[in-house]
């Protein structure tokens, strides 16, 4: 036995794994603080080492929270409490001395959809309600992790403190873990992250699918001003991986919009042409737009390659020659599992197949996975159990997976990795997608005019979202940037540091574009193909970004000209002249709609340029 399995912090908790005399005083005080706070049994530093991840999972496995799938290579499958199955945004905040650092103060008094704000005062009395003695006789994991490559400068390094073992595993693979990190801190600044389950031992109440969690007590709370991320009563995904939205969207919007930088919901992938020119992009899409489909695409133009960076978040930074550099801060895809397939996307599906978490999907009697839109004929005699255990049969009505759940598998293993996905500079974004699922008005593809106008395209967006099982109709939600649940701070300033990109000397801007892969036809269904053939819209921004491809001002944008977008070899009749079109009606509804979303949530936050812009695609509606 190594000498420290005898040792003891000062509050008495035995140390299990690691020294706490080696780690800098910072995080030592950090972890001290939260262990006399909290009083788990016991301390364990991660190193990142395959020895401890094996006995993490070992050890979620011995307390029946996973359990080994056995057709594929080193999978997991998790089952959690059908109380904690998604994010939870009325219980996440953001704590600052003035609500309006936080949000914009709705027009008419209302509740802001652009984030929840709450006084020091009342998080204070809620943080002493919940944390003392919450990880009773559990183990305090000490989690060094950096968002972005170990040691990049574009790269910020986290320390979450959890009782869950879970989200232990679930970090090793989101993030870059152990060790490595301390060494790159040595004594500099990182995000201090708290989670706890919220389930001291001995139990109160005997836990659902031995999933620990409190849903009744359920807080996510953010302090940008010290740099803090703390979160209860919630095991899972972005409540509980404290590095993904929390960190690399929330906190990092704020160190962003202070540095410099972009902190984004967004993609990123590098196109290839036939002819060997290669170009990155990044795009921001709502739910159900199908991004991670999109970050590995498979073209069906010949010639064509697309190789994923990214599939969620970037941070993005002007460097000193005036290019945008990105890099993902993520190590590893935390994505929706329904819909995912051979045909939607191959790419996740081998990505998947070993060295991977799955929660609350279904699970076949040979030890495999399945989920609505998997398209898989099952063999003969193999049975389904859902993601509630039960036996399932298609006839139940209820999907045998939960329609948020999850695979959570390394990027490494991504058969088409971009080669620079790991590059500590970032790679150099020259398009900027927006995209909204929009069965009716908006055309495939636009081009803004300008930054600015590519800043008003962003702050416009929409896409069709299924509202709340209680009312089955789907309904057109804003959500700008999408990054609604996402901002680190008020949107209206949020606006404004975009504009502020176009101020900075040297910067070459990349264009903005918007497109729409959903748009419907009156009669039949779908008007574009999507999937692969998504691949001859990327041709057409590939080439304006070049400067070598057609296109006619409208009154939202640039379109394509009628000749521009290469539809060789597409299957099937398409009617461009539909998938196009622009009804005066339609648009003056829209920026009707968008005018009143900007007075009643942005306010008197809302930048003069965006209002202004605004202003400019009334007018060119109303000479349509
Ligand atoms: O992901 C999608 N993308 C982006 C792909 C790179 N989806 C799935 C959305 C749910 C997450 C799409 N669905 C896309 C799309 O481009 N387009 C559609 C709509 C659509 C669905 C089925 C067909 C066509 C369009 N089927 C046939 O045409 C046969
Ligand atoms: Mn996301």
């Amino acid at each position: 036995m190594p000498p420290q399995v005898q040792s003891r912090n000062q509050g008495g908790a035995r140390v299990l794994q690691g020294d706490l005399s080696a780690l800098s005083p910072a995080v030592r005080e950090f972890v001290d603080t939260n262990a006399a706070l909290c009083q788990p049994e016991s301390i364990h530093i991660c190193d990142g080492s395959d020895e401890e991840n094996r006995a993490v999972l070992t050890q979620l496995e011995e307390q029946g929270m996973i359990k080994k799938l056995s057709k594929y290579e080193n999978c997991w499958l998790a089952r959690t409490d059908p109380m904690d199955v998604a994010r939870v945004e009325s219980k996440t905040v953001i704590v600052t001395r003035d609500q309006r650092d936080t949000v914009p103060t709705p027009l008419g008094g209302g509740v802001s959809q652009l984030g929840r704000w709450m006084s020091q005062e009342e998080f204070d009395k809620a943080m002493a309600q919940r944390f003392p003695g919450c990880m009773k006789g559990r183990t305090m994991y000490v989690i060094p992790f950096s968002m972005g490559p170990v040691g990049s400068p574009l790269s910020k390094i986290g320390v979450e403190l959890t009782d869950s073992p879970y989200v232990v595993a679930s970090m090793r693979v989101m993030t870059r873990m152990g060790t490595s990190v301390l060494t790159a801190l040595g004594n500099g600044e990182f995000v201090r992250c708290l989670h706890s389950v919220g389930c001291p031992l001995p139990l109160r109440k005997p836990l659902v699918n031995n999933w620990p969690c409190n849903p009744e007590q359920t807080l996510i709370a953010h302090i940008p001003d010290r740099r803090q991320i703390i979160s209860f009563g919630s095991g899972y995904g972005g409540n509980s991986l404290l590095g993904k939205k929390c960190f690399a969207l929330r906190i990092a919007s704020r160190i962003a919009k202070e540095e410099g930088w972009l902190a984004e919901h967004m993609l990123i992938l590098g196109i290839t042409n036939p002819a060997g020119e290669k170009k990155y992009m990044a795009a921001a899409f709502p739910s159900a737009c199908g991004k991670t489909n999109l970050a590995m695409l498979q073209p069906t133009l010949p010639g064509w390659k697309v190789e994923c960076v990214g599939d969620d978040i970037a941070w993005m930074k002007f460097d000193s020659e005036g290019n945008l550099r990105a890099i993902n801060p993520e190590n590893g895809f935390f994505g929706v599992a329904p819909g995912t397939s051979a045909q939607t996307n191959p790419n996740a599906m081998a990505t998947v197949m070993k060295n991977t978490v799955f929660t609350n999907v279904a699970e076949t009697s040979d030890g495999g996975v399945y989920w609505e839109g998997m398209d898989q004929t099952l063999p003969e005699g193999v049975t389904i159990t859902s993601w509630k255990n039960q036996p399932w049969s298609p006839e139940d009505g209820e999907p045998c997976s939960h329609p948020n759940s999850r695979f959570c598998t390394p990027a490494g293993q991504c058969p088409i990795i971009d080669p620079q996905w790991e590059s500590p500079e970032g790679v150099p974004i020259e398009a900027i997608i927006f995209g909204g699922r929009r069965p009716q008005g908006v055309p495939l593809v636009y081009e803004a005019f300008s930054w600015q106008h590519g800043v008003f395209v962003g702050a416009s967006m929409r896409s069709e979202a299924t509202a709340a099982a209680e009312h089955k109709a789907k309904v057109i939600m804003h959500d700008p940037f999408a990054m609604r649940p996402f901002f680190g701070y008020n949107f209206g300033q949020y606006l404004s540091h975009w504009l502020s990109m176009a101020d900075r000397p040297g910067a070459k801007l990349p264009k903005i574009f918007h497109v729409n892969w959903f748009r419907k036809s009156p009669t039949a269904g779908f008007l574009w193909p999507g999937f692969g053939d998504n691949v001859r819209v990327l041709d057409w921004m590939f080439r304006r970004v070049k400067g070598d491809a057609g296109a006619e001002p409208s009154a939202v944008g640039y379109l394509p000209c009628r000749d521009a977008l290469d539809l060789r070899g597409l299957r099937g009749p398409l009617d461009l002249d539909q998938l196009f079109s622009l009804d005066r009606d339609f648009w003056q509804t829209e920026v009707q709609d968008v005018r009143k979303y900007f007075s009643t949530e942005v306010n008197v936050d809302l930048p003069g340029e965006v209002a202004r812009q605004l202003e400019l695609l009334q007018q060119r509606v109303s000479q349509m």
